[in-house]
């Protein structure tokens, strides 16, 4: 007998909770052997907005259903050139596995629209569709909550219906008075509301999708069945805006797709820098080894970014700024450092040409109009590192040490070349030979350079036991 394989298609830009629980219904109530998910390459619909680019969706679908039962990632959508149409994939998955039943699951909203797909008549051959919905409940809290109806009088709303249908416990006056919830919302969506509490709402959306699904059973003659969704007032759109305005998306995507994000820089409004004018301003102020050295951290750093996922242009411009104020004596790093009330630690005083990072950050914000603080703080860690550094602090610390133009440190090569593949054993690497060489010298350490050593020691060594 063959198997029961849903299909998933969708940007998943980026995967959230709602799919999960659209997998966990799909596989439970449709008895599935396995779902495949299979995030679009380039979609036929639309330009993706805000694509980080194919692959982080998909890694992102992939962390999602890591360790999740019967729970497949394809790269097929992802890996094809040309427009990922649903019918080619359900050809070739036909084609590929004909013994096996697909289910193609879709949400609600896109079938209104299933009609303006290509050939939606042959998906509905190789497919059972699975049209994704909220629970009725679930529908009419979402209008209340669109009607911008407040959030606690939506909840008090909904719960009214669940009274009426005798889901809750009635409490007396739990819903406001129609005065009440007037203020400030639209009249139409009052009406609406209205109209839905007294139809007792429960079949009515059901009775609305029944009829659609009438009419496209009609046009397809395909097998359309409802997948009961419960809740799923979460949107891509609305966590890409949420990554952008800097808030908290950890109730909206699994763990490890927050940390992706958030580590990789994913959704952010990045400025955008006139690379040419600074890169002309600094040539004035730099000596020339130095303008050189800068060009090849900055190129050092973009490839670095592009091997690691993390968006280039950050890189560039921390890279083109981390060493700006090194045009400056120790003198006047030190007056300007107290001068901007920036804190000098005891390795800063006896070693003032340290206070170049600091005060770099400074100038890139001040003179270069540099606002994001993941570049600051890269230009600020440069030179010491510090404990725990993001991913833009550990490329910039790296480039600065294995650029082109590099040639005294030893092990150079071996660090070149860890680089790209382990860059938290690079920055060990890195440290000890810094502050041997320090040691050798006789010159003061830093704290924050023996700290960072010790930390991203034990971090390999913690590695190195897990694995
Ligand atoms: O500015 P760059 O020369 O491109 O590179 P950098 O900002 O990493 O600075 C490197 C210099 O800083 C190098 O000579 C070693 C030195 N350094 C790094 N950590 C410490 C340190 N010097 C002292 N005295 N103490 C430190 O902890
Ligand atoms: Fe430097
Ligand atoms: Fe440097």
């Amino acid at each position: 007998m063959g198997r029961k394989i849903g299909i998933m298609g969708g940007t998943f830009n980026p995967i959230h909770n709602g799919h999960l629980n659209m997998i966990r219904q799909a596989r439970g109530q449709f008895d599935l052997d396995e779902i495949w998910l299979m995030p679009t390459g380039n979609s036929p619909h639309k330009g993706i907005v805000d694509n980080p680019g194919r692959y982080d969706r998909l890694h992102m679908c992939q962390l999602a259903v890591d360790g999740v039962d019967k729970v497949l990632v394809s790269n097929w959508e992802v890996r094809r050139s040309g427009k990922s149409y649903t019918y080619i994939t359900l050809e070739e998955l036909h084609k590929q596995f004909p013994d096996d039943s697909l289910y193609y699951i879709l949400g609600e909203d896109s079938l209104d629209l299933f009609f303006s797909w290509v050939h939606p008549e042959r998906i509905c051959e190789l497919a059972t569709i699975l049209i994704a919905c909220r629970s009725p409940k679930e529908t009419l809290h979402a209008i209340a909550v669109s009607q911008q109806i407040s959030q606690d009088q939506a909840d008090a709303l909904t719960r009214r219906v669940e009274e009426e249908q005798g889901e809750a416990p009635v409490r007396k006056g739990s819903a406001p008075a129609e005065e009440e919830i007037s203020h400030g919302s639209s009249l139409s969506g009052i009406k609406r509301l209205n109209a839905e509490l007294k139809r007792g709402n429960q079949g009515s959306c059901r009775e609305e999708l029944q009829d659609k699904i009438k009419k496209l059973t009609g046009s397809y003659q395909g097998s359309f069945r409802i997948l009961d969704c419960g809740r799923m007032d979460l949107s891509s759109t609305e966590i890409r805006q949420m990554v952008a305005r800097g808030e908290e998306i950890s109730d909206c995507v699994p763990a490890k797709v927050a940390d992706y994000i958030r580590r990789h820089a994913l959704y952010r409004r990045d400025a955008r820098y006139d690379i040419p004018a600074i890169e002309a301003s600094l040539r004035s102020l730099l000596s020339p080894h130095r303008y050189a050295h800068t060009l090849g951290v900055m190129h050092t750093a973009c490839s670095l970014a592009m091997t690691y996922s993390y968006p280039m242009a950050k890189a560039q411009i921390a890279g083109l700024l981390h060493d700006c104020a090194k045009y400056l004596s120790n003198d006047q790093l030190t007056e300007i450092a107290k001068k901007r009330g920036l804190l000098i630690s005891s390795g800063e005083e006896k070693a003032p040409q340290l206070l170049h990072a600091k005060v770099g950050a400074l100038l890139a914000e001040e003179i270069y109009g540099v606002q994001d603080p993941a570049v600051l703080r890269a230009i600020r860690l440069h030179t010491t590192g510090s404990p725990a550094m993001g991913l833009l602090d550990k490329i910039i610390f790296v480039a600065d040490y294995i650029e082109p133009g590099r040639d005294r440190a030893p092990h150079l090569s071996d660090i070149r070349q860890v680089a790209f593949y382990d860059l938290d054993l690079a920055v060990t690497l890195i440290l000890e030979d810094t502050i041997a060489f320090l040691e050798a010298s006789g010159a003061e350490i830093d704290v924050s350079s023996r700290q960072t050593l010790d930390s991203y020691r034990d971090i390999i060594q913690t590695r190195r036991f897990q694995s």
